[in-house]
């Protein structure tokens, strides 16, 4: 035995053919730099959508996913019927958790989402549809559950999606009980509502099929330009990014990011995967990691890109394959955590950063 301390990894080393028992891939030091730590020389946050089931019961999932993020987003739990699943009855407990796991590893937290036409309580669905809420009570509902919602979290979250796919692909408003009851008016109140509550986030619109430039995010465009003009509180874009390698690559990403930050704008990528109709080989899993890192590049070409959130990063509890049949393998890692080419083409681009 020397007297000189031994390097870390020598001793951990030792330690391997003593033990036999591989330790967590945290403990190396020789390990490659998580998601995280690169992200933080590059200046944007990595983050990924939290499934709460999967984070109380997983370990695995649980520490990679404090290991690898500097944000969280609540894939579900943060959602009304999620929060008040029956009228002014709230239940903080889920979406609590996650505050606290994000506090407890030093992660910033993404608020998802204040308004929706999907995931709402049936009271509240069912109350439009008979008449008992008519439209003077509806806007009153909503004014309060943003209040409610973004007081409850005020000064834990640093995103929220205030409104969320409003816009249809071809640039026209959705036509939702929000827009049939209350009238396009709806998105202005809902962004000055959350910024009364908690003036410090950063609020955000938040969409699909708007990586490019087209109809849908020229709506966008437009819409943002306009109230930012009125002097409503919208300081945010968020694209979500769920792609499919079938379709091809969205062209004039950058050009896109940079027309909000023009307009003064952050931008972020908020929910990317990138789907391939199955099986898997090695020629899509690799076109899948020039997909995101596409992405990522124009996230980090523009100043105005604050976070690049994955909707998930285990194909185990991925949405994909439970909506489109015969479709998958979207994320970063397989079922089994081992990472994709994909995973190593984000820490490439992270690596090269802005
Ligand atoms: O990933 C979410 C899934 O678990 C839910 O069942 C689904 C309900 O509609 O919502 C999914 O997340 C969506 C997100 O909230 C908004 N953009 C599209 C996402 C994928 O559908």
């Amino acid at each position: 035995m020397t007297n000189f301390p031994l390097p870390a990894v020598a001793l951990m080393g030792a330690a391997l053919l003593v033990t036999g028992v591989a330790q967590p891939a945290s403990a190396h030091s020789s390990q490659p730099a998580p998601l995280r730590a690169l992200a933080d020389r590059a200046d944007v946050r990595i983050g990924t959508a939290v499934n709460m089931t999967a984070l109380a019961d997983d370990t695995t999932y649980r520490r990679t996913t404090a290991r690898e993020f500097s944000s969280v987003t609540a894939e579900n739990v943060m959602k009304w019927e999620s929060v008040e699943p029956q009228r002014g009855t709230y239940d903080w407990s889920k979406a609590d958790a996650l505050v606290r796991f994000a506090r407890d590893h030093g992660q910033a937290v993404r608020g998802h989402t204040l308004l929706w036409h999907s995931q709402l309580p049936g009271w509240l669905t069912t109350g439009v549809a008979d008449g008992s809420i008519d439209a003077a009570e509806l806007r009153g509902i909503l004014h309060d559950h943003i209040t409610t919602e973004v007081k409850h979290f005020k000064g834990k979250i640093y995103q929220w999606d205030v409104v969320n796919e409003v816009f249809n692909d071809d640039g026209t408003l959705r036509n939702s009980i929000w827009l049939q009851q209350l009238g396009p008016s709806y998105i202005a109140d809902a962004f000055r509502w959350a910024h009364a509550a908690d003036p410090k986030a950063k609020l955000f619109l938040n969409d699909y099929n708007v990586e490019g430039i087209n109809a849908k995010s020229t709506a966008y465009y437009e819409l943002a330009g306009r109230l930012r003009a009125e002097g409503v509180p919208v300081q945010g874009f968020g694209i979500q990014g769920h792609l499919g390698i079938q379709y091809g690559f969205p062209g004039d990403v950058s050009d896109n990011l940079a027309r909000f930050a023009g307009l003064g704008m952050q931008t972020a990528f908020t929910e990317v995967d990138v789907r391939m109709v199955l099986p898997v080989d090695a020629e899509k899993l690799a076109t899948q990691a020039t997909y995101f890192r596409g992405l990522l590049d124009a996230c980090l070409g523009s100043r105005s890109c604050t976070s690049f959130t994955v909707w998930g990063y285990t194909d185990k509890y991925s949405w994909v394959p439970g909506v489109f049949t015969g479709q998958g393998a979207a994320t970063l890692m397989d079922e089994d955590f081992v990472t994709k080419p994909a995973y190593g083409a984000l820490r490439e681009g992270l690596a090269a950063g802005r």
